[in-house]
Order: structure tokens, then C-alpha cells, then sequence
């Protein structure tokens, strides 16, 4: 469990900050030192590099992988014609630095493979993704041997898959999983002859993201991270189906484990009042965190609303705590800490308390770990309940209105 520890989010001089500014400023102070530490965690950086020829499909997998729409802002510009020359990078749309960079076509009279290889640095991204929108071409495989050369993770993604059934569907005798394990073998095997060790293939259709090798993809990139760009990352993907939501729980409970242990820290601070003040505030702004990144908050369902041309009251047709939408008041926190029990608190924390050794020897210090712990962990479980059945009433909407059906990508 030392991945925990390493995890930390607050650390102990952090809980020193915490109560230096609650003594300085009281609760204001709280609030300014937590949202200067929320801002740490989306310092750690992720960067794709997407990689391929013209009309491949690049931007259209950046925008499936963040989760956009090409209408909305932010996303990338698809089409038949070349659209750029210069590498345009992508933010997501919450966790800025998980970033897409959207390279320019392989095989331009303007960009030159020669050239391209010659002007691209590959140290300056983490993991890179080569797309093609048929098969695997030469300058594709001289771009994976760089790749690979360079010692960097990278994945060769065959997009297009619904346009290869469509036309194979219509031959006498198709079978389509005897046709994908046949592509597969040949994607593979070109690979392997021109020198790639271990060609990680995965196929695609951005018009199917839940069919074929799309979920596949996103649990492989999330293999190669380390585990703090692991929680960045699972939290960044696309609620695009129930088993998207419930990927994001492990990542939601490292951040809320982190919160615990800051509260913790700060209970064991012999300051009156302090610990209460700052568990109050800790549980506030770690729900606010939590709602943001599952989609829940006021602007993301607006704009999903928009998206799937429904409103936000369809939206939340059926979900059953109010409080989720609302406000995040102080006293709303206490009224939540209410119908949770101290007992409850203590139990749950109990196994957590090995790890965090100089905990244990705390009542204080427990009582706060404990009732930080429990608290965001129950509302993590309402609001990913909450972001479930808002991606039923997107879908249900989504396909009710015309022109929809295959657009959604989730909130
Ligand atoms: N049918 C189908 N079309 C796709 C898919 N991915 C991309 N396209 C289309 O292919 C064209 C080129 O895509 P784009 O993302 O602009 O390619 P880029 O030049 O590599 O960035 C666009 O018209 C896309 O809509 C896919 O999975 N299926
Ligand atoms: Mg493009």
C-alpha cells in the first residue's frame, strides 16, 4: 500500500500550511490553501502524441478520447481535406493537462516523412499513438521503428472499422470475427516483418465507441502510466458507458484516501477548532472535486444537455439526492455529516490505519481520517450512482432526438 503514501496529495507540511492559515485567516484561510493544493494534482502531466497519416482519423480519436464533440470548443477539426501543418495540442476539457497533440499528416508534399522525423522530438511525450484508416503504410512503420527506437510506449490504432464491415458485409460468406482475426493477423504480421517487436493493435470506429477495441484502448494507455498519471487519466476519460463510470472509482478513492490522511494530519494539530473547521471544509471542496470529474456539475450538464438536445430536468429525471445539484455549503456538509454516525466512521477506517502509522496513535486525528474517509466515500457512491442514471437519460435522449443516434459520446 506504499503507493498510497507515495500518493499523497496533502503531505505533512501541507497540513501545516492548513493550520498556520486557519489560525492567520480561520476558515477563509482553510479554503484558500485547499484550492491551491486541488491545482497540485492537476500538475502532473500526461502527453499523447497522435501520430498517422492525412485522413486518418487523428482528430477524430483525440476528440473520441476526450470526450468532445467536433461543434463544441475545444475539439479538433476533422475532414478530408489536410487541415495543418503544425502540431496543435488538445487539453481535456476539466484536466488540463492530460494533453492530445494532434501531429500533422505523415505523408503531406509540405511535411515530408524525412522531415517529420528529422523535426520531431520524441522524448516529449509520454505515450504516442499511430492511426491508420486502412493498412499499416510504410511510413507508418518507420515511424513505430523511431518510436520504438526512442524506447517510448506507443499503440498502432486501425480506425474505420465500421466502413470495413460495411463494405465486407456485403460479400457472400461473412463472418465477421473470421474477418477481424484475419486483419488482426495481417496488421500484425506486416508489423513484425518490418521490425516492430510486439505491434499493440487495437481497431476502432468512432461511431461505435463502445464496440470493438475502443475500451480495450483506454484500459491498455491507463496500464502504461504511472499511477499518479493513471488517476489523472482514468478520471479524464469520456462517461461513455456505465463500465466508464465505475473505471473512475478507483482514481476518485486514491484522491479521497489523500483528502482522509490531510484531515488526519490536521486533527492530530493541537489547534481548537481547527480540525473540525478544516474536516468541513476538506469534505466541501473534495465533493465539488468529485461532482466536477464525474460530469455532475452545473456546466457539464448543461452542456450535455445541449449536446443531446435535451434539457437538464430530463436529465436528472430519477436521480434520488437533490443535494448532489445543489449547493456545497458548510451546512450542507453538516447536514450530511449528521445522518453518518462517528461508529461507522471508526470501522471503515480501521484497515486503512495500518498504512498511516502516525495516525493511529491519534484519537483526533482517527475520528477526522475517519469521518473524511467515510463521508466522501458515501458521496462518491451517491454521485456515481447520480452520474448513471444522468448518462440513461443522455442516451434515452440521444437517440429520441433526430440526428443523434450516433453522436454521443457521453458527458
Ligand atoms: N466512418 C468513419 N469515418 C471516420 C472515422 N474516423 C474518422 N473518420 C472520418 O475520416 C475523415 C478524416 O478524419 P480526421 O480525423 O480529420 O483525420 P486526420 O487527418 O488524421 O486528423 C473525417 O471525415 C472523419 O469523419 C471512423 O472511425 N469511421
Ligand atoms: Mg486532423
Amino acid at each position: 500500500m506504499a503507493g498510497v503514501l507515495s500518493n499523497l496529495y496533502y503531505s505533512a507540511q501541507d497540513a501545516k500550511d492548513l493550520a498556520d492559515a486557519y489560525r492567520r485567516e480561520g476558515e477563509k484561510g482553510l479554503q484558500s490553501v485547499i484550492q491551491s493544493k486541488s491545482k497540485q494534482f492537476a500538475n502532473v502531466q500526461f502527453r499523447i502524441a497522435v501520430m498517422g497519416e492525412s485522413g486518418a482519423g487523428k482528430s477524430t480519436l483525440i476528440n473520441a478520447l476526450l470526450g468532445l464533440d467536433e461543434a463544441e470548443g475545444g475539439a479538433a477539426t476533422t475532414g478530408y481535406q489536410e487541415t495543418s501543418t503544425v502540431i496543435t495540442p488538445y487539453s481535456h476539457p476539466t484536466l488540463r493537462n492530460v494533453r492530445y497533440y494532434d501531429f500533422p499528416g505523415l505523408n503531406t508534399p509540405r511535411f515530408p516523412v524525412k522531415k517529420f522525423m528529422k523535426e520531431t522530438n520524441f522524448s516529449q511525450c509520454d505515450l504516442a499513438i499511430i492511426v491508420t484508416g486502412s493498412r499499416f503504410t510504410e511510413n507508418d512503420q518507420l515511424l513505430a521503428k523511431a518510436l520504438e527506437k526512442a524506447g517510448k510506449p506507443f499503440y498502432l490504432v486501425r480506425s474505420k472499422i465500421d466502413d470495413t464491415v460495411r463494405a465486407e458485409s456485403r460479400k457472400k460468406g461473412y463472418n465477421q470475427e473470421e474477418m477481424f482475426l484475419r486483419m488482426r493477423e495481417q496488421c500484425i504480421s506486416s508489423l513484425k516483418a518490418a521490425g516492430i517487436q510486439e505491434p499493440r493493435v487495437f481497431f476502432y470506429s468512432a461511431f461505435d465507441l463502445d464496440k470493438y477495441d475502443f475500451p480495450k484502448l483506454k484500459e491498455t494507455m491507463v496500464s502504461n502510466l504511472s499511477e499518479v498519471q493513471r488517476n489523472l487519466f482514468l478520471v479524464s476519460l469520456p462517461n461513455t458507458s456505465e463500465a466508464a463510470i465505475d473505471s473512475k472509482r478507483d482514481a476518485l478513492r486514491h484522491f479521497i484516501q489523500s483528502v482522509a490522511i490531510a484531515s488526519g494530519v490536521i486533527g492530530a494539530v493541537p489547534v481548537p477548532g481547527l480540525s473540525l473547521a478544516c474536516d468541513l471544509a476538506l469534505i466541501g471542496s473534495g465533493i465539488l472535486f468529485i461532482r466536477k470529474e464525474l460530469g455532475l456539475d452545473d456546466r457539464s450538464l448543461d452542456k450535455l444537455a445541449q449536446t443531446v438536445g435535451t434539457s437538464v430536468t430530463v436529465l436528472r429525471k430519477d436521480t434520488k439526492q437533490e443535494w448532489v445539484f445543489g449547493e456545497i455549503t458548510r451546512e450542507q456538509v453538516i447536514l450530511l455529516l449528521q445522518r453518518s454516525t462517528a461508529a461507522l466512521a471508526l470501522t471503515a477506517a480501521e484497515p486503512f490505519l495500518d498504512f498511516v502509522p502516525i495516525l493511529g496513535s491519534f484519537f483526533g486525528a482517527t475520528t477526522s481520517f475517519g469521518v473524511t474517509l467515510v463521508m466522501l466515500t458515501n458521496s462518491l457512491d451517491v454521485m456515481m450512482e447520480t452520474a448513471k442514471i444522468v448518462l440513461k437519460n443522455a442516451k434515452a435522449a440521444a437517440s429520441e432526438a433526430p440526428g443523434n443516434v450516433a453522436g454521443y459520446r457521453g458527458p
